[in-house]
């Protein structure tokens, strides 16, 4: 038997890690906004210790926590997309979610997507689209069609070692420097070299700018490559402050705002949110302590010297600014995700034509993402969540320019249609409207056979049990269009075929030859486990009325075979 094989998940990190060098390499705007992530992040740090005696984060589990990235990449072929997916198999990353863009209503773009990420602990994914060419009147779905035909992304080496990797079950670490070199030097590599120029000014010109990234380009280049951030509107202020568009005045005043805001809201649970690495004995070891506003004061102080530095002179840099608001749940709704960016940067091209002509030019496409991820929603909490952002959408869309205007009023006003949404994970939870992990507390344990109650809320009341909420690994496709949107610098465009197409999931798991896997049958999967072994250790789970028993092992049961350890945890499947 060959082997022996590199461990997968430790090739994914190397192969982001690789990522992550390479595009810093290519767009030193990333790189910078890194820099500006980690000195917001070390703020956090210092402020969470303050009010949680005993929290201390290293530097290395600084970087650690900060290599976390998810990447999108626009594919133009079905058979490149099953390539692309055999990639992402090699590295235990599997497509989760069908994501339609072309049904998001006057933000549709001609797109369909999943995203490629481990069922285990993700740390990366990718958002992977598909252009649909029948999306397309005849005519220029022939041309882009037949431009695409012509291109070969995936060299015979990439194909011949994610052969080799499906056949044996794995690859020799040197067989994965090879693949994440082809990755490096060629998959998601920006080459600046582009085709048939007419095709791309008529696609730009009818609304298609985003076929035209597609089509027009060698490879599918990184569009992206999105960090993890502790505060995103921290985050934000400091990234308008580097570039420009906030003064110190404002800077601070914003950057106030969002540590007293988060003096507030980071408590234990948020500790559990936003680092995977605690245990809950270690978080609980922990002493309150308390900020004060001199406290505050002085850190934005510090912050406004380290961004007079040489490397936070981002206005230096040529850019198009930054996205006006951020995308996802208000700032107080700690669930999904919520999601912002620098707009994409102008880039030189050259387009070399069949003719043996040079057109040198200009693209716009690849912008800067930062995430914060919240709690994984139930389809109930989800449900609310969609109507929430649909009110929100709409007081925006009444008065578009309100949030470069008077961004205090934007804010409250956004704030406003998600207040039906608890803003704590023990009434989130009570209302049903996230998952959670349960496990049974040492004094739960020390009380079985005394325990009467199967009531997760009296149980967790009680100290018996004790939970974590599920961290939301996906992705939104509202935000994703608003991203889309911004950074196109256009609204959704419409179908030109003489019948719109629809779409559906089973026509890109034919595309991958594999299925997608529903994330929140995984998420509802977890919550059941830990549920059923939680009441088990406290010797309550035969207490458990039938159909309730029952719900717990069919959702144990719908997960993929292997995905779960007796305590809902995710095991390596
Ligand atoms: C993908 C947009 C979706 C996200 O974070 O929602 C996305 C793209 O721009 O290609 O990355
Ligand atoms: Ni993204």
């Amino acid at each position: 038997m060959p082997g022996p094989f590199a461990d997968r998940v430790e090739m994914q990190n190397r192969l982001f890690a690789e990522l992550s060098a390479l595009f810093a390499r290519e767009v030193p705007m990333y790189d910078r906004s890194l820099l500006v992530n980690r000195a917001c992040n070390r703020t956090v740090c210092e402020l969470v210790g303050r009010l949680h005696a005993g929290f201390a984060m290293t530097e290395a589990q600084l970087d650690r926590t900060s290599g976390e990235r998810h990447g999108a990449i626009r594919i133009g072929r079905p058979d490149e997309y099953r390539w692309i997916g055999r990639f992402f198999g090699c590295f235990a990353m599997e497509p989760h979610n069908f994501y339609d863009m072309t049904a998001v209503g006057s933000k549709s773009q001609p797109i369909i997507a999943t995203a490629f990420r481990s069922l285990v602990r993700p740390e990366h994914r990718v958002f992977t689209s598909l252009l649909m060419t029948d999306y397309f009147d005849p005519q220029t779905r022939g041309r882009i069609e037949s431009l695409l035909a012509t291109r070969q992304v995936f060299s015979a080496r990439a194909k011949e070692l994610i052969e080799r990797c499906e056949q044996q079950g794995g690859l020799a670490h040197q067989d994965f420097d090879a693949l994440i070199h082809e990755a490096t030097e060629r998959i998601f590599k920006w080459t600046g070299r582009a085709r048939d120029h007419a095709l791309y000014q008529h696609l730009c010109g009818t609304g298609f700018k985003i076929a035209a990234d597609i089509a027009c380009f060698e490879s599918h280049h990184l569009n992206h490559l999105t960090p993890n951030t502790f505060c995103m509107d921290l985050f934000v202020a400091s990234m308008k402050h580097c570039l420009g568009e906030l003064d110190e005045a404002g800077f601070r005043a914003r950057a106030t705002l969002a540590l007293s805001r988060l003096s507030r809201a980071a408590d234990r649970d948020w500790l559990r949110l936003h680092f995977k690495h605690l245990t809950h004995a270690e978080i609980d070891s922990y002493q309150p302590g308390a900020v004060t506003a001199a406290d505050i004061a002085r850190w934005i102080d510090a912050l406004v010297v380290t961004f007079r530095g040489e490397s936070f002179q981002l206005s230096k840099l040529k850019h198009a600014g930054f996205k006006d608001f951020t995308e996802g749940p208000s700032e107080d709704t700690p669930i999904l995700l919520r999601q912002d960016a620098y707009k994409a940067l102008t880039e030189p091209v050259q387009f070399r034509e069949s003719d043996g002509s040079v057109v040198d030019t200009v693209h716009t496409a690849r912008f800067g993402e930062i995430e914060e991820r919240g709690y994984a929603t139930t389809p109930k909490g989800r449900a609310l969540y969609d109507a929430c952002l649909a009110q929100a959408d709409a007081m925006r869309e009444k008065d578009p320019a309100l949030p470069a205007r008077d961004f205090t009023a934007y804010d409250a006003a956004y704030a406003k249609p998600f207040a039906p949404f608890p803003k704590t994970l023990s009434e989130l939870l009570a209302q049903g409207l996230v998952f959670g992990r349960y496990a049974a507390t040492p004094k739960g344990r020390a009380a079985r056979g005394r325990v009467s109650s199967t009531d997760l809320a009296e149980l967790l009341r009680q100290g018996l049990l004790q939970v974590e909420g599920l961290r939301y690994e996906d992705f939104l496709p509202v935000s994703a269009a608003g991203i889309f949107a911004s950074n196109l610098n256009q609204y959704g465009t419409q179908s030109t075929a003489a019948v719109k197409p629809t779409y559906s999931q089973s026509q890109l798991e034919a595309i991958l030859g594999k299925p997608i896997v529903d994330a929140t049958v995984v998420y509802r999967g977890i919550e059941a486990a830990s549920v059923r072994a939680a009441l088990q250790d406290l010797g309550v789970l035969d207490a458990l009325p039938a159909g309730r028993r029952q719900e717990l092992e069919d959702a144990v049961a719908a997960c993929p075979a292997g995905t779960l350890d007796r305590a809902g945890a995710l095991v390596n499947a």
